[in-house]
């Protein structure tokens, strides 16, 4: 657990949001030193320390209370949720603040080739893809029974080598999917990078500082529209 003086705040190490992450944080006024290697880094100006992990993880380490607030997209919050209220792990969050940063969407892709004549037509099909509890929630949403494979990265090319017949996979420019031969069916849902907090009271040091985050967060966003 986390001590009831320092806010603790989980970020990707390295990745897609990183560097926005870094950047919101930097522009809110605090001082980072995230060029060394140390995965706990302490803000020299703030009572604050940055743990920077998998985007992955950042679910987790907040809704167990490791980290009060975390930076994460909203697609890896809601599959871990899923997942964790299926194990019976805490799944409980506050998503505080949605972000300016990190949109994507997540998508069904099928074959160019493929004769899409509606949600129905998906029936049966398997989907590769990184996020089986949003795929499964949707085709029950959606009356339709699909099957997964679970694939962590590559996922475009699992229709090519046969290992499933689409995809269901994160979207931004849609290059990467036109480059595989791949067209967009569904969106499934949509996704920015987004504040989370442990859904338990902060101490009273940690409150103030949390307000304080906020506050010039939501100046510094004003300040981007
Ligand atoms: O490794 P780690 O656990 O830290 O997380 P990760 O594997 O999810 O890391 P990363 O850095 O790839 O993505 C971090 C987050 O960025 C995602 O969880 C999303 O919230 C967000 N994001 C925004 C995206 C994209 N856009 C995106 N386009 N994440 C991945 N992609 C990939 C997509 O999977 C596909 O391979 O980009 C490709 C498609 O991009 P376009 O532009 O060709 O459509």
């Amino acid at each position: 657990m986390t001590s009831t003086k320092r806010l603790t705040i989980a970020m990707q190490k390295s990745g897609r949001l990183s560097d926005d992450t870094q950047n919101l944080l930097k522009r809110c006024g605090l001082k980072l030193n995230l060029t060394d290697r140390r995965l706990l880094a302490h803000v020299s100006n703030m009572p604050i320390d940055i743990m920077r992990v998998r985007s992955s993880d950042i679910p987790g380490l907040v809704m167990d209370g490791v980290c009060d607030i975390g930076i994460v997209g909203d697609n890896t919050l809601e599959e871990a949720a899923l997942e964790r209220k299926l194990l019976g792990n805490n799944s409980e969050y506050i998503r505080t603040k949605g972000l300016n940063f990190g949109g994507c969407r997540l998508s069904l892709a099928m074959p160019e080739e493929f004769e899409y004549t509606g949600i129905e037509s998906l029936n049966g099909l398997r989907f590769a893809t990184t996020y089986p509890q949003l795929l499964k929630r949707y085709a029950s949403e959606n009356n339709i029974d699909v099957d997964f494979c679970l694939l962590k990265g590559s996922v475009e090319v699992a229709p090519r080598v046969g290992l499933a017949d689409g995809i269901c996979d994160l979207v931004s420019t849609g290059a990467t999917l036109e480059a595989n031969g791949l067209k967009e069916v569904e969106v499934i849902y949509r996704s920015t990078a987004a504040l989370i907090q442990n859904p338990n009271p902060l101490s009273q040091d940690k409150q103030a500082i949390f307000d304080t985050l906020l506050q010039r967060m939501q100046g510094v966003m004003k300040a981007k529209e």
